[in-house]
């Protein structure tokens, strides 16, 4: 267990250190209030969901690898899961739910048929912790989805069908958001593309763009609901194209007043997404992020604190765009502890941000602007070894949650009593 006289004292040592550069680490701690992250629901089991028992992720060109034991099987292991992770993170969270997880009752409700009763009792549940929602549409793992092509395909019984699916997820976001008075933000995301070179590229995106229009005919007060809209690269069997591509959604969401989601996997190995924010939001209100780590592809590894969430958190906080930049999660690792997953991967995004609190931003920007680049670069590089761990510290003591390696035990201890018996 973590000496708690100990982080008190570094604590009052990293204070001085960071003050001695202009930083004020109890402001930078206070910040920390700012930084609402929304944990996605299908770390819990394998982006599995409760449609039928046993559901198991498929096609869509996304995977997960691994069969750690314990997943979540049912709505309550789930939500025990989730709250595990939350008692043992520091801020602000909000779950982000798949339309796959809807409390279905043991009833066959296919996506098109889906209703606000079904998601009530997840309402409830987040009103009674006092948190807010997020939602998604599901337009992968489904029969409907097997050719490849959902609100782009050429096919109108399926591409009517996605579309009445995002149309009801969106009338359930609005309700969610509504119930729970607090924005629910709904993602789109589709898998269509192709494995194979196309030769009718624009064919399919104008089939999307269509089906967008029509599945966001309704508008929704901007208090209960807000769209996103999130682009790829590629996927697993869709090599060669991807519809619904960066530039594709980048257009709709600035000519449709959207928000744009960048997923930190779903971009070229060399590009940043922390360098695309400030482009974006010359252009659009409001930015979803999905962090996640890729790992020599979109692998959707657990987030650990590497120089590209760095960024994004850097970012963000340089230009005070939190209020514009709703920070979600998206990494689903079935070979680890999927709550460990939860823990790792936040504490690293929440890391992130406390670090960029602590930077002399306006002394840097002032370096910058009088050409003294090594400076700038000697400043950047020692920054990264001062005591920004004992202000972490300090933070969880302060939320109340364990410091340090501290909730490795207690996960471990909920594996022994609670997921080992699933
Ligand atoms: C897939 C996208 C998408 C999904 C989730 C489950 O590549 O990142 O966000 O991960 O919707
Ligand atoms: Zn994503």
């Amino acid at each position: 267990m973590t000496n708690k006289n100990l982080v008190g004292k570094s604590y009052e040592l990293a204070r001085e250190q960071y003050a001695a550069i202009g930083v004020d680490t109890d402001a930078a701690i206070a910040r920390m209030k700012e930084l609402v992250i929304s944990l996605h629901c299908w770390q819990t089991d394998d982006v599995g969901g409760f449609e039928t028992p046993d559901a198991t992720l498929s096609g869509g060109g996304i995977q997960t690898t691994g069969n750690y034991p314990g997943k979540a099987r049912t709505i309550d292991q789930a939500r025990a899961d989730l709250e595990k992770a939350m008692s043992l993170l520091p801020g602000k969270q909000r779950v982000n739910l798949h339309a796959i997880y809807g409390d279905f009752k043991g009833e066959r409700v296919d996506r098109d048929q889906i209703e606000v009763k079904h998601f009530q009792s997840w309402i409830d549940w987040c009103k009674q912790l006092g948190i807010g929602m997020d939602f998604n549409a599901t337009c992968f793992a489904h029969p409907k989805a097997d050719a490849g092509f959902t609100l782009s395909s050429k096919d109108e019984d399926i591409r009517l069908f996605w579309v009445d699916h995002v149309s009801r997820c969106r009338a359930i976001s609005a309700e969610i958001g509504r119930q729970l008075g607090t924005p629910c933000v709904h993602n789109t995301w589709i898998p269509d593309g192709m494995k194979d070179i196309p030769v009718d590229r624009n064919g399919y995106r104008s089939q999307l763009k269509k089906s967008l229009d029509q599945a966001m005919a309704v508008e929704y007060p901007k208090e209960h609901m807000k769209d996103a809209i999130e682009s790829k690269v590629f996927g697993i069997g869709l090599e060669s194209m991807t519809v619904g591509s960066h530039e594709f959604y980048l257009g709709y969401a600035i000519k449709n007043n959207k928000l744009i989601c960048l997923d930190n996997g779903h971009f070229h190995p060399t590009e940043q997404v922390g360098d695309k924010i400030s482009s974006c939001l010359q252009f659009v209100d409001e930015v979803l992020l999905h962090v996640t780590r890729p790992v020599r592809w979109d692998s959707d590894h657990v987030v650990t604190l590497n120089d590209e969430i760095q960024l994004i958190a850097s970012e963000i906080v340089r230009n005070d765009f939190l209020s514009r930049v709703k920070v979600g999660l998206d990494f689903f690792d079935a070979s680890i502890n999927r709550i460990g997953a939860y823990v790792v991967g936040t504490r690293a995004a929440q890391k992130a941000f406390l670090v960029a609190m602590l930077e002399p931003t306006r002394k840097l920007v002032e370096l910058e602007e009088s050409g003294r680049y090594f400076e700038r670069l000697a400043m950047l590089e020692e920054l990264k070894t001062m005591p920004f761990s004992a202000v972490w510290d300090q933070y969880c003591l302060q939320e109340g949650v364990p410091v340090g390696m501290d909730y490795i035990a207690e996960i471990q201890q909920y594996e022994r009593d609670v997921l080992s018996s699933r």
